[in-house]
């Protein structure tokens, strides 16, 4: 399952196999690379720390594998993602290094007279904010290390293109405009659309290629047709796929080719015991399929960028899809540190120029309950929302907060995503049924967003949950009873797709997740977190047939 873009005309190597490995405790510039003893062999992708060997060890991961690339050849290796600091190395040369394990990054090999050349990629899973600012042990959900995602090596041809972003001008006509990215300077450039006749490209005043799909036919989450467009230059080529949609909000609903739509689903981490977040094939198809099983057409990637593969799925299962960059409760220290500004912007730029051209993605969000609360914060908000903006004016922009009424940035977003925790995080210990406090929260916090006049635009509930051990019963249904967790999924599930109000919800969350370790777990029974409708195995809780029938009764009356 390679993600899209595709470059037809590059001889390509897949590294998706097993590398040499090496784990040791050192630091780098304490390490000479040819003296490395490699003593095991491990697959990438792979969360080394996630496996028996290395379970929760933090220190270097190193990889290294030899390929063949053409003699005299420049060629760009593809990394989707290692961490959290990363250093790759060829032929024992420092090549690059990139912070935070969810981005995807490019390094360029420069040409060379031999055939077989040695690729070392130095991962490092210590946490450390002054070399990367973006990953932190406070974090709900355990930081794992390695080279996380898929590799693979292009050999480059001169002015290689490196990206073609789709704007759709009309999603009914098919009238495109197609953003044609090269390293050097491309002449004469022919493409064509969904494996049609070539043709040459016509330009508008901003360098654009404008086309029209000659068969268009809408992306929607209940129809998810699927367009592709090629772009040759004669030595290079690029194979993009896209979908013709429009995405608004308007009169505090998110409208979906022009109708309304209600967001039905989950938050959904990459995690299981056994992986950590590098997934296999299998289980992004297995999630969806229980995704689609509960009747969801909404996922939100929390709390950072997810698997191309697995957005490519989402495009072709007509998933809407709630992208955000990583970050997970900053506090005014991080809002006044200029380099995590500086890391926030890279990798929410990174984010929307890898992942432009999914339908599947419906807004953009960055900063998951970010202190949104005093000025200090004001400049991290301001230059990231308008980054977000800049790059990309076709789709709406939020985030997640959990401040609410003492949020003072909701002007600046598209729509207002709260993460709530009534009947669950209550202040009054004493109570016996917390439960009652669901509704009436939902709808205070409604009525303040009419108060402060921020009802025009679109409310979702990007979190709401309760935790449930599975396989936990008891005759007294407390919390963490599976029955437990049941009964507040269903109250908010039934308010959900009954008040016209509400515009979405993504429930908190698809599946338990492995978390702290130590003393911040006191509140997490297992070290993870339990408050999935599945669990870490994908076993389902009680809640999953009650999820189900109400989002599918929901789907069905429509
Ligand atoms: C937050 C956070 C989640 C998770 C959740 C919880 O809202 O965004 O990552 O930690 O709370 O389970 O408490």
């Amino acid at each position: 399952m390679k993600a899209y873009p595709h470059f037809p005309r590059r001889k390509t190597v897949d590294l998706n196999t097993l590398w040499d490995f090496k784990f040791i405790e050192n630091n780098l510039k304490d390490i000479t690379l040819s003296e490395i003893a490699y003593d095991d062999r491990i697959p990438v992708p792979s969360a080394f720390d996630a496996l028996p060997a290395y379970a929760g060890k933090r220190g270097l991961g190193i990889y290294r594998c030899r390929v063949e690339i053409s003699v005299d050849k420049k060629s760009a290796l593809k990394i989707g993602g290692a961490g959290m600091i990363c250093d790759v190395f060829v032929d024992g040369k420092h090549l690059a290094h990139h912070i935070g394990t969810y981005t995807p990054f490019e390094v360029i090999i420069p040409a060379a007279k031999k055939l077989q050349r040695e690729i070392v990629v130095v991962t490092d899973n210590r946490y450390n904010f002054e070399k990367c600012p973006l990953q932190e042990n406070f974090f709900d959900f355990y930081n794992y290390g390695g080279i996380i995602r898929q590799v693979w090596l292009e050999e480059l041809p001169d002015n290689p293109i490196t990206q073609a972003y789709v704007l759709i001008d009309d999603y009914e006509t098919g009238q495109i405009r197609v953003r044609v990215k090269s390293s050097g300077s491309l002449d004469t450039l022919f493409y064509s659309i969904d494996g049609g006749e070539l043709q040459p490209a016509e330009f508008n005043d901003d360098g654009d290629l404008i086309a029209t799909v000659p068969e268009p036919t809408p992306w929607s989450h209940e129809e998810p047709n699927l367009h592709t467009l090629t772009v040759d230059s004669g030595n290079d080529a690029i194979t993009v796929r896209f979908g013709l949609r429009e995405i608004a909000t308007e009169d505090g609903q998110i409208l979906l080719n022009r109708e309304p739509v209600k967001l039905l689903g989950y938050c959904r981490h990459e995690s299981h015991p056994s992986y950590g977040p590098a997934l296999p094939d299998m289980q992004l198809v297995y999630d969806l399929q229980l995704l689609k099983e509960l009747g969801c057409n909404f996922i939100r990637g929390s709390h950072y960028q997810q698997d191309p593969r697995f957005l490519d799925m989402c495009d072709e299962q007509g998933f809407l899809f709630f992208s955000e960059s990583m970050g997970w409760g900053q506090q005014e220290r991080h809002f006044t540190d200029e380099n995590f500004i500086q890391a926030q912007l890279t990798q929410t730029e990174a984010m929307i120029r890898s992942d432009f051209n999914h339908p599947s993605i419906i807004m953009w969000g960055f900063l998951n309950e970010g202190h949104s609360t005093g000025e200090f914060a004001r400049n991290c908000y301001t230059r990231l929302v308008e980054l977000i903006r800049f790059l990309d004016p076709s789709r709406p922009v939020t985030y997640a907060t959990n401040q609410r009424d003492k949020d003072i940035f909701l002007d600046m977003v598209d729509i207002i995503s709260y993460n709530i925790y009534p009947g669950w995080y209550s202040n009054d210990r004493d109570s016996e049924n917390i439960i009652g406090e669901v509704i009436p929260a939902i709808e205070n916090y409604m009525a303040d967003l009419k108060e402060r006049g921020l009802d025009d635009k679109p409310f979702i509930i990007s979190e709401i949950g309760a935790g449930a051990i599975y396989g936990w019963h008891d005759p007294l249904n407390g919390v963490w009873t599976e029955e437990y967790q049941s009964e507040l999924l269903q109250l908010v599930c039934r308010r959900v797709v009954s008040d016209d109000r509400i515009a979405g919800v993504s429930l908190w969350q698809f599946c338990d997740g492995r978390t702290y370790q130590g003393g911040g777990a006191l509140a997490r029974p297992r070290a993870f977190n339990n408050k999935g409708t599945v669990d870490e195995y994908r076993r389902p809780k009680a809640a999953f047939k009650e999820v189900k029938r109400i989002f599918n009764d929901y789907k069905d009356a429509k």
